[in-house]
């Protein structure tokens, strides 16, 4: 089950946008006579998905400055004539997947389940927020640093040359290190980082991208939202939307600068706005990194225990399972570690080695089991082409939203040695040797967005919204999410349900979350019951994943 999962994402991580070459204007209905900011059209032959590309000023203050393009994606109504609306969705993965990763890719794969719950009378859409997305189609798009990895390996080889007596200590093709790392290298390494981001702003400045990207954030991206809410369903009209994890931030800033437009909301898994872009972000890394690796942890207490059943994560199978697990381990350090290290470290890491077989303590309850060194091999496996490491992921967005002004004062400076330091061996169960990756030195980021939104100050009192907030059970994506007590303030007047589990990761959720998540978009009602989907809350079949290419037979 777990290598069809696997197939799943490496078949997002190979995903382009292609559009057709002969988008048709679009003739709907409720169009009127005026020319629409858009082009859609089938995304290919024989597919009822739509891709389509929105027109939007790339400063929506002042609009001369110049126009941006934003990829979305449609799955449409049954019967245009009588569709009730759009439900807009957001996954929120961040770094995990490339960051050009195709929204119609999403649709195909999970908006099925929840459109034939809506009885195909809704408009599903997905789209690529600012930041992200191929430049030159998205506009602005992804952030590119190097021309490929040998222009990178050069760049890396050349700093460490410059900077240091000592050979780089990492394999210049791979950029793993080959060997444990030190303090000294951890430092080092950041004074590198700075570098980068400085070079990579110059290229951005010598291709005239650099202008861009404060037009880049979060705001931009709901006022995108709202653009698109009123081509596609009128002005005025009351948005739904459904986002999961980071893809509640959207729902916040919508909440805070449209609360008149906010229709009914999601908030599945969501972020604590007030510590998204209030807190600096190598503190959000420090206490990221140790709920991760205390997650990981709890795994091994209910594995060592005798309740088998227990033995497992909240969002995973249901029995350990050792690809599932090294899959969990490999995302949590994609998204959250700046370094790779060769596979060796980990067999020396006995911290690690230790939870490893308390997890596998018997084979015959352990499905497809592996040695300690398969194991360790498949966590270093990363994707051998990915776009994504040749520039800095989500740190333009992220960083472009953080309240703190760029600095680079000397006490600041210490600040963050000092956290690089306390935390290098801090987390043994996701690496043996911790650095953050680029969303996490926003202190290196010296450009703001032009609209930045506090959520700390408090709210207005607005009229009530119809928000539903689900909160899952401790799982290692849980690291940045809000606690029920902190969501009960943030929403106080919002539907809340905890201790949900989600089904396989993000938007593959079992059948009564979606019952629940529809039923609430389509006419706004909940279920009486606190706990709603805690008894026979099926995980969904692997069948149901549609996607079945190149599954392996155990
Ligand atoms: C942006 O697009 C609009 C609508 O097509 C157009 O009228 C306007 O001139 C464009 N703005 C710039 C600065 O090019
Ligand atoms: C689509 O909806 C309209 C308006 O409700 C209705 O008149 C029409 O028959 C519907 N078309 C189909 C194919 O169901
Ligand atoms: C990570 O987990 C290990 C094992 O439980 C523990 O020893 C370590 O202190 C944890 N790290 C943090 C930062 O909490
Ligand atoms: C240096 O940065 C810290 C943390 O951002 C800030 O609190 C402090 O005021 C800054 N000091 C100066 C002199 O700019
Ligand atoms: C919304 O409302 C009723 C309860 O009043 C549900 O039973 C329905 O199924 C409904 N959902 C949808 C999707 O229309």
């Amino acid at each position: 089950m777990v290598s069809a999962l696997l197939d799943v994402f490496v078949g997002l991580l190979l995903a382009i946008v292609v559009l057709a070459t002969d988008p048709v204007l679009n003739l709907r209905d409720d169009a009127g006579p005026r020319p629409l900011p858009y082009e859609v059209a089938p995304c290919r032959k024989g597919t009822i998905i739509e891709c389509g590309i929105f027109k939007v000023p790339l400063d929506w203050h002042e609009p001369s400055v110049g126009n941006g393009s934003i990829v979305f994606a449609r799955y449409p109504a049954a019967n245009q004539t009588a569709r009730k609306g759009t439900v807009f969705l957001h996954t929120g993965v961040s770094s995990w997947f490339s960051p050009d990763r195709a929204p119609q890719v999403d649709l195909g794969r999970q908006a099925g389940a929840l459109y034939t719950r809506l009885n195909g009378e809704y408009d599903l859409v997905m789209w690529i927020p600012r930041g992200r997305g191929v430049p030159g189609i998205s506009i602005p798009g992804m952030l590119s640093c190097f021309a490929d990895s040998v222009d990178k390996s050069d760049y890396y080889q050349d700093m460490t040359e410059r900077w240091s007596e000592s050979p780089p200590g990492w394999d210049g093709a791979t950029f793993e290190w080959t060997r444990q790392q030190t303090v000294d290298d951890a430092l080092l390494f950041h004074q590198i980082q700075e570098r980068v981001v400085i070079s990579c702003l110059e290229t951005a400045d010598d291709q005239g991208q650099g202008g861009m990207l404060r037009y880049v954030g979060t705001a931009a991206t709901v006022r995108d939202l709202v653009a698109m809410a009123d081509a596609f369903d009128g002005p005025d009209a009351p948005i739904r939307f459904w986002g999961a994890q980071p893809g509640s931030l959207v729902g916040s800033y919508l909440q805070k600068l449209f609360p008149e437009r906010a229709g009914r909301l999601v908030m599945d898994d969501p972020i604590d706005p007030i510590a998204y872009n209030a807190v600096p972000s190598y503190l959000t890394w420090q206490t990221a990194i140790a709920i991760a690796n205390n997650t990981v942890a709890t795994l091994e207490e209910s594995c060592a225990s005798d309740e088998l059943a227990d033995c497992s994560f909240p969002s995973g199978p249901p029995r350990p399972d050792m690809e599932f697990l090294g899959l969990s381990v490999r995302l949590l350090r994609q998204d959250l570690m700046g370094w790779r290290n060769q596979p060796f470290l980990d067999l020396l890491n006995s911290r690690y080695h230790q939870f490893y077989d308390a997890v596998r303590k018997d084979e015959k309850d352990t499905q497809n089991w592996q040695t300690f060194e398969e194991h360790t091999e498949r966590l270093n496996r990363y994707p051998v082409h990915d776009p994504a490491a040749l520039g800095l992921g989500d740190m333009p967005i992220i960083c472009g939203d953080a309240l703190d002004e760029h600095s680079d004062n000397k006490t600041l400076l210490a600040a963050v040695e000092t956290v690089l330091t306390e935390s290098l061996h801090s987390v043994p169960l996701l690496m043996p040797s911790a650095f953050p990756s680029w969303r996490f030195l926003c202190h290196l980021w010296p450009i703001r967005a032009i609209e930045r939104i506090s959520f700390s100050e408090p709210q207005e009192q607005k009229p009530v919204q119809e928000t539903l907030v689900l909160l899952r059970k401790l799982d290692p994506w849980n690291y940045p999410r809000v606690s029920d007590s902190a969501a009960r303030e943030l929403w106080p007047d919002a539907h809340v349900f905890s201790d949900l589990e989600f089904g396989q990761y993000m938007f593959d959720h079992n059948n009564c979350n979606l019952d629940l998540i529809a039923n609430f978009l389509a006419n706004g009602t909940v279920p009486e019951e606190a706990f709603p989907c805690q008894d026979g809350d099926e995980r969904r079949h692997p069948s149901q994943i549609p996607h079945t290419r190149h599954r392996r037979a155990h």
